[in-house]
């Protein structure tokens, strides 16, 4: 399709994610077009310079269909010229810069820094994107592909561009920008067997065709660094060709955290003649392995140290502190020998991974430079963090981050669950603690994380941008980016409201007794996937047809297949109800189950058949008919029950079957509460008073959590506040029937002991007048993830319960009072008697304002 509409690209000076506020003006004495424009790079510029030069020729082209050609002289054939180039390798481009008198000096020395400014010469116009290294350059030439509406995506969602008959950039534009996160990575994982059974059929395996495709991708969502897939795979071994792949993209290449020097965890069952993967026995051969391993890896990279147990298990628990530093000692040497440099200046880290984060809590430490890559708990809540005014280490931290995983409790890696607001309140707590050196985050099979991909990776390019107020507006224009500001609103809407709905509990570990039929909560949740899919395929009628196959699989596909399997889970649990009170309705749910089963495969199918199967397998990954950690090899339906035709049925279920809508008043915005049922309960936002201090404020986190928004406390690195009179607090009003002893149960996101204090996190709890009472939050989980653990990240929730007496009804107040960093609040239930199971707690019982 092609639209006459204009596209005005103004560069400004500071970008934020913000771009729906750039000025838009279409003055052509003050702008000139793109369309057509020139390419000009030097022949002997990095690789990368040139490929970046060759894909923004490209998109141009698809954005104006007007032909753009990469030139290596200059020439005067078309109006405008755009330059790109390395401050450190391209010899045109110095001498441009020379001749137009262009000033670089604050581009010296800087990391994958860019500026990019216009120049009129008799004439021409000149768009110059200055590289301070090579990947800078890159990089701002892919900022332009962007602008012009070319998504990172292109290909690997078939995002289409939009045609523009002109793309005008103002004559007096003027962009500088460059990473504030040093590494900013992915680590393809968990591959088989969806992208394992799709790169094979689509390219002979993981082989440098394939990671072709993920370092273009990865230049334009400006990631620098890869873990590639090692299940089974070796990315040096595999492919010859893949390491000059990775120089070409200019990515650079790490190995996982349990793989040492450079070496795929395969390569050893290949080529470890059947030695044990154990220091002690196999000191010499080891020391063999990784040395070839370094000699082999001549490109960019960051080197993995330490060990653990083959196959990612924990070492023996006898593994002793010094032996593990006498292994580090010893790779470094290898490092140093093989690089002909003393080991400090190849870039290396050591994972903290599960247990040997006990290790380093226990003492043991690695030279200064390496970088400690610190890691979340498999399921997105960080576990440490450095405490604030610890001194600063050369190597600095990093962040090992997950949106899949397989392991326990459960496997996750069907489909997106990682909702944004949880992953930038996560990352900002290691953003304010000063982990900046890398973040690289576990994406299984890339797709169907798209999504969380693109936040992660631009979240990471500049973590001062995108505040939590902003997730909303970031989630809305990556919506326009994909497909059109027109649906862009609507669009966000439906993505936000599924990752929040799949995070509530991964669909691996949902079953027909996940929700209650308390408080209508099968109904309400099914009911909210319902309107959710309906709005998604109001929305799908609406879009051109070009939109179609990226809608599906970013929108449409998770929406849909996540909305059948609750329908399927509902179905089945009401199968087992009307079973266990012998009614009528038995079958007929066991036969509603069957449907929803088998439209779950249709859905699949219907994935893998878009755009002539260019995505075949890639949703082959089971998930329904977990019995345990590890997945089943198939799905499989969930049990169902079916009673013979000569049953003496009851037919009173089906009646109450059909339970009564909600009964709570709706929609009311006034902060008081009120006792039904025997129930008082409140999400955390809705508070009705809070104190501050000047240190220390309340911030709402929009949408963060189970059900509604949530709420913690800024900065994230403040001291641990004492309790008294001027101690932060909210403050909730309610009113109530009854005089008792209660419970309150306080709902929270599940954040973990991330400075291995004795007492976790804590916060203090009161209600009227008595003394607050301490809580830790997570104590349970000192050093280690176990035990508990399982629970809090299967529920996606930390539920703490406090008891309290009322001694008398009527008007009431509970406070929570602030004690520790990163304490996220969601929701506050009061039990007077009445409270009743279920997963989300009981519904919000608001008062209005005309009965207060
Ligand atoms: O998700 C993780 O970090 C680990 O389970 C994986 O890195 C793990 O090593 C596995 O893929 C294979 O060994």
């Amino acid at each position: 399709m092609f639209s006459k509409r204009l596209l005005v690209l103004l560069l400004l000076t500071n970008p934020t994610v913000s771009r729906a506020q750039l000025p838009v003006s279409v003055d052509a004495n003050t702008n000139y077009d793109l369309a057509g424009a020139a390419i000009l790079v030097d022949s002997t510029d990095h690789e990368v310079v040139k490929k970046a030069a060759f894909f923004l020729a490209s998109d141009l082209q698809s954005v104006t269909t007007r032909e753009s050609n990469v030139i290596f002289i200059p020439g005067k054939d078309s109006q405008a010229t755009i330059v790109i180039g390395s401050l450190d390798k391209s010899a045109l481009l110095k001498k441009m810069i020379r001749q137009y008198r262009i000033l670089t000096t604050d581009l010296n020395g800087q990391w994958e820094g860019y500026k990019m400014l216009t120049v009129q010469d008799a004439g021409q116009h000149l768009l110059f994107i200055i590289g301070s290294d090579r990947r800078g350059a890159a990089y701002g030439a892919m900022e332009i592909s962007r602008r012009i509406g070319v998504s990172p995506w292109i290909w690997w969602a078939d995002v289409p561009v939009r045609k523009k008959m002109q793309v005008l950039i103002a004559r007096d534009s003027i962009l500088q920008d460059a990473p504030k996160v040093k590494y900013r990575g992915i680590f393809i994982n968990d591959e088989a067997p969806a992208l394992s059974s799709w790169s094979k059929e689509k390219f002979g395996g993981f082989n440098s065709g394939f990671y072709e495709r993920v370092f273009e991708l990865m230049l334009r969502l400006r990631s620098n660094y890869i873990w590639p897939a090692m299940w089974g795979n070796a990315f040096y071994d595999d492919d010859s060709l893949n390491i000059k792949v990775a120089d070409d993209y200019a990515i650079v290449i790490g190995t996982s955290h349990h793989e040492p020097l450079m070496r795929a965890h395969d390569e050893w069952r290949r080529y470890g003649k059947k030695r044990l993967w154990n220091y002690d026995s196999t000191k010499a051969g080891l020391q063999e392995f990784w040395t070839s391993g370094m000699k082999r890896a001549w490109n960019e990279k960051i080197v993995t140290v330490g060990m653990r147990g083959d196959g990612d298990e924990p070492m023996s628990r006898e593994t002793a502190t010094a032996l593990l530093e006498r292994i580090v000692k010893d790779q470094r040497s290898i490092i140093s020998k093989t690089t002909g440099k003393p080991a400090s200046q190849t870039p290396q880290l050591w994972a903290l991974y599960k247990e040997v984060q006990d290790y380093y809590r226990k003492g043991m430490r690695v030279p200064d430079d390496v970088t400690l890559l610190l890691c979340d708990d498999n399921w997105g809540n960080l576990r440490m963090l450095p405490k604030p005014g610890e001194p600063t280490r050369k190597g600095g931290y990093g962040i090992y981050y997950h949106f899949d995983y397989v392991g326990g409790p459960r496997n996750y890696k069907w489909i997106n669950t990682n909702p944004l607001p949880r992953i930038w309140e996560q990352m900002n707590l290691a953003w304010q603690h000063g982990v900046k050196q890398i973040w690289i985050v576990n994406v299984g099979d890339i797709k169907p994380m798209e999504f969380p991909i693109s936040f992660f990776l631009d979240y990471a390019w500049n973590p001062d941008r995108i505040g939590a107020d902003d997730l909303f507006e970031y989630t809305r224009q990556w919506a326009a980016q994909q497909f059109c500001s027109t649906h862009s609103d609507a669009i966000a809407q439906l993505l936000a409201a599924y990752g929040k709905f799949n995070s509530r509990r991964k669909p691996e570990l949902l079953d027909q007794n996940t929700y209650s039929f308390n408080y209508n909560e099968w109904e309400t949740v099914v009911a909210d996937f319902t309107a959710l899919k309906e709005k998604a395929e109001q929305i799908q009628l609406a879009l051109a047809p070009e939109f179609q196959d990226a809608y599906f699989q970013l929108v449409l596909h998770p929406i849909a297949a996540s909305s059948n399997l609750y329908q399927l889970y509902q179905q089945v649990a009401l199968n087992h109800k009307a079973f266990a009170e012998k009614s009528v309705s038995t079958n007929y749910h066991a036969e509603k189950a069957r449907e929803f089963y088998e439209r779950d495969s249709l859905i699949t199918l219907a994935y893998h058949r878009i755009n002539n199967g260019k995505w075949n397998h890639m949703m082959s990954q089971t998930h329904i008919g977990y019995t345990y950690w590890q997945q089943p090899p198939v799905n499989k339906i969930p049990n169902l029950k079916t009673l013979p035709p000569d049953t003496d049925y009851q037919t009173l279920s089906d009646t109450l079957i059909q339970i009564a809508k909600a009964p709570f008043p709706e929609n009311l915005n006034y902060p008081a509460f009120f006792e039904f049922n025997g129930v008082v309960s409140m999400e955390a936002t809705n508070f009705s008073r809070k104190q501050e201090t000047a240190e220390i404020q309340w911030k709402k986190l929009p949408d963060h959590g189970r059900t509604g928004d949530a709420i913690t406390s800024f900065p994230v690195t403040a001291a641990e506040s004492k309790l008294n009179e001027n101690t932060p607090f909210l403050e909730y009003e309610f009113y109530t029937y009854s005089l008792d002893s209660i419970t309150l149960h306080a709902y929270f996101s599940p954040s973990l002991n991330f400075y291995g204090s004795d007492n976790g996190l804590q916060y203090a709890i009161s209600i009227d007048e008595e003394q607050p009472q301490l809580i830790s939050l997570n104590k349970e989980d000192k050093t280690s993830i176990s035990g508990i653990w399982n629970k809090w990240v299967a529920d996606n929730c930390i539920v703490k319960t406090s008891r309290h007496f009322l001694s008398q009804p009527g008007k009431h107040r509970v406070r929570f009072w602030r004690v520790s960093n990163g304490v996220v609040l969601q929701n506050l239930v009061l039990d007077l008697g009445g409270l009743k199971p279920s997963y989300l707690g009981a519904p919000e019982t608001r008062i209005p304002s005309s009965q207060l």
